[in-house]
């Protein structure tokens, strides 16, 4: 990463992504839902292919010049529809949230009614949060996890569904450390007369690698972003039955997107030939083995996990038995250069903004090479911060544990 060019051109930018290099280099993630794409999906996205627009799809475009367009996004759908066994693929959603409304603008009118989880229990944003557009448009009801268990309580889903006949059931999280049943959902969407769509955004690399269940069997659309576990540029795809491949793309094109960000869907091209090969299954692997090895250390530690731990990349801890807040935690880590972010937990006496968690995954410290041994180490650097979140000389001195094992697992 030179940025020759850069550094003439504009020394601000320079030095913002030169401190960006040195902070991804120095720190350790555990942001659940971030990771490093390869060096290969980086130089792509950052090709010419970002000067070209292509409104429209491979054949049926808009603008003359779009051959090459064609070639890169024909790659990404075949390959997405070949890795997650699809009947068709729409590779162009700008995000995971736009993914979701061309779903929502393809089946519903205002009004209608979506089931989806709460974004308080685990949830996600464009899942019908009052806030956003899904929000606003739509009429929402939702299914949380169960005080005790922690868990989806598949039965509550019935009971809401059959009691309010949505007309989409939305299955997909971004704090749930459990496996999905995507086929008990299908049987309730059945029941209740309603499109099932699955969003797996978070789990879409374990899904791949066949270490979650797949929804695409059962769900009518699957979307995901390409950025999480899929370990691809920051983007979104939608997988649906063949018979709704039409109004999907009409959705997406012309109806809520305009060119299509072609030096992207190239780079999704690439990440999902990278998600193709064995090293992603014995990656993806990894992952899931480093996040069980966090939590069980983070257990014996005295720190509780939501539904007492996980299946999949991420844990939700609950600080209540810690005296800190999640955004005190967060801060505390941050100093010692370990980067999580604050969540709230199910049924959460504190705002989004304090929270009493903090939610941990393993992607960026599987890609950075790292394994059980360094979890023990880094479950014991997080208890060790917690436990002296308002003592800056100790965490001074555990920063240093984390410097050295960045420099024993460089990410570039
Ligand atoms: N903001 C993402 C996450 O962190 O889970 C979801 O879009």
């Amino acid at each position: 990463m030179i940025f020759e060019n850069l550094r003439l051109t504009d020394p601000d930018v320079y030095e913002a992504v030169q401190n960006e290099i040195e902070r991804e280099r120095k720190n350790i993630v555990l942001i659940a839902s971030e990771n490093y794409a390869s060096k290969a999906v980086m130089e792509i996205q950052g090709s010419v292919f970002t000067n070209k627009y292509a409104e429209g799809y491979p054949g049926k475009r808009y603008y003359g010049g779009c051959e090459y367009a064609d070639v890169v996004e024909n790659l990404a759908k075949e390959r997405a529809k070949q890795l997650f066994n699809a009947e068709h693929v729409n590779v162009q959603p700008h995000s995971g949230s736009q993914a979701n409304m061309a779903v929502f603008f393809s089946v519903l009118k205002p009004g209608d009614t979506i089931l989806s989880m709460s974004l308080s229990h685990g949830g996600h944003l464009s899942h019908g949060a009052s806030v956003n557009f899904s929000g606003i448009f739509y009429k929402t009801v939702f299914y949380g996890v169960n005080k005790e268990t922690g868990m989806i309580d598949y039965e509550e889903v019935r009971r809401l569904a059959i009691e309010n006949k949505p007309k989409i059931l939305l299955v997909g999280a971004s704090a749930y450390s459990r496996i999905i049943d995507f086929e008990i959902f299908s049987n309730i969407a059945k029941e209740a007369g309603a499109y099932l769509m699955a969003d797996i955004a978070h789990i879409a690399g374990l899904v791949a690698a066949g270490l979650h269940p797949s929804p695409v069997p059962y769900a009518d659309f699957v979307t995901t972003t390409t950025h999480k576990t899929l370990r691809g540029p920051r983007g979104g795809l939608i997988l649906c039955k063949g018979e709704y491949a039409k109004v999907i793309d009409k959705t997406i094109f012309p109806g809520i997107q305009g060119g299509p960000l072609v030096h992207v869907i190239a780079a999704k091209a690439v990440a999902l030939k990278e998600a193709m090969a064995p090293e992603f299954k014995d990656y993806q692997s990894m992952v899931v083995r480093n996040a069980r090895k966090l939590a069980d250390e983070l257990l014996k530690n005295g720190f509780n996990i939501i539904s007492g731990g996980t299946d999949n990349h991420l844990m939700l801890i609950d600080l209540n038995n810690k005296n800190i807040t999640g955004k005190e935690a967060e801060e505390a880590l941050s100093i010692a250069r370990i980067t999580v972010n604050k969540n709230v937990i199910p049924y959460d006496q504190r705002s989004a903004t304090i929270t009493s968690g903090i939610r941990l995954g393993t992607p960026c410290v599987t890609t950075r090479g790292m394994g059980e041994p360094e979890m023990a180490e880094i479950a014991d650097i997080i208890t060790s911060v917690i436990h002296n979140s308002k003592n800056e000389s100790a965490i001074n001195s555990l920063r240093l544990r984390v410097e050295s094992l960045c420099e024993r697992f460089p990410i570039y």
